[in-house]
């Protein structure tokens, strides 16, 4: 699995073949995704998830990615010394992708891992980001169910957070309930809630608290999440959340390969011949494109 992963990050040659033989593999896993801000929790939640997961017998993927960081940075690391845990258990896989060498983006690199995992025979794929910016919301988008974190005092969190991801979440939770303002913070939420606009189709977004240190409300956020795949496959939402997410997958590898050609036929001495056409009033930057776009 590990060996797949890196063929997938470095966009290796066999790659298409891999991808070709897992795709009759793949559907099976639940893929659940979890967001916040840094320091919400996030990693204590997923080891905390990740321990009661095994004691029900499911075997977990663990994918923690960092959208916008160039270096697979501290954070990471700190994860993976916590994921430690579960370090000598063979129903747990562990694993940290930073954006760094990524020649496609995480946008194609992130998908093709949860494939890889999927294939192999997780139950369930724990996606953890970093943060809750554009790139850490389209991470979350691959996800089946989408966790969003938050903790006590971190009213600007929930600020930075409200767009689009309270939107595309689909269980929320106080963290950090052992601190003041824990009740706070989840009015804060209904609040939010309340003011984002709903996604059809009738779930309605229940608001937990926890404390993932102690491993407190872990029942219960598991029992959400549960309920929230048993709503997905009952009310045809999977089937359409997969359909997304696949013709996403698919336009990232596309607009990959455009580039990735455009690059190769044009190389930068053409586009420099464009480019001083235009400067010098020859001809306008539409055309210039529109040739270069022909000659693909
Ligand atoms: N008091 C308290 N601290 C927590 C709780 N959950 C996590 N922490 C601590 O908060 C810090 C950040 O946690 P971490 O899981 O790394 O956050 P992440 O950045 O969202 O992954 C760590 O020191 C944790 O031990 C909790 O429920 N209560
Ligand atoms: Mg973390």
């Amino acid at each position: 699995v590990a060996r797949l992963i890196t063929l997938v990050e470095n966009e290796a040659p066999g790659l298409r073949e891999v991808a070709a033989a897992l795709v009759k593999y793949t559907g099976h896993a639940q893929v659940v995704g979890l967001t916040g801000p840094p320091g919400v929790g996030k990693s204590t939640t997923t080891n905390a998830l990740v321990a009661q997961l095994r004691r029900d017998h499911q075997r977990v993927g663990v994918l923690a990615v960092d959208p916008s960081s160039p270096l697979s940075g501290g954070a990471l690391l700190g994860d993976r010394i916590r994921m430690q845990d579960h370090a000598t258990d063979d129903g747990v896989f562990i694993r940290s992708m930073a954006s760094r060498g990524h020649l496609g983006g995480l946008s194609a690199a992130v998908p093709q891992a949860l494939r890889v995992l999927d294939a192999a025979g997780f139950d369930v794929i724990l996606l953890e980001t970093v943060g809750v910016g554009q790139a850490e919301f389209e991470v979350a988008s691959l996800a089946d169910t989408t966790v969003l974190l938050m903790a006590p005092g971190l009213g600007d969190g929930i600020q930075a957070a409200k767009a689009g991801i309270l939107e595309i979440a689909d269980v929320f939770v106080v963290n950090k309930a052992d601190r003041d303002g824990a009740d706070q913070a989840a009015r804060d939420l209904r609040h939010m809630q309340s003011l984002a606009s709903t996604k059809a189709g009738g779930w309605s977004r229940p608001i937990l608290k926890t404390v993932a240190s102690r491993g407190e409300g872990i029942d219960d956020l598991l029992t959400a999440i549960a309920a929230h795949r048993d709503w997905l496959a009952a009310s045809g939402c999977l089937a359409d959340r997969r359909q997304a997410r696949a013709s996403a997958e698919i336009e990232a590898i596309a607009m990959g390969a455009v580039r990735a050609r455009f690059a190769a036929v044009h190389g930068s001495a053409a586009l420099g011949e464009s480019a001083a056409r235009v400067v010098a009033g020859e001809t306008d930057p539409y055309l210039a494109a529109e040739q270069l776009i022909a000659a693909l």
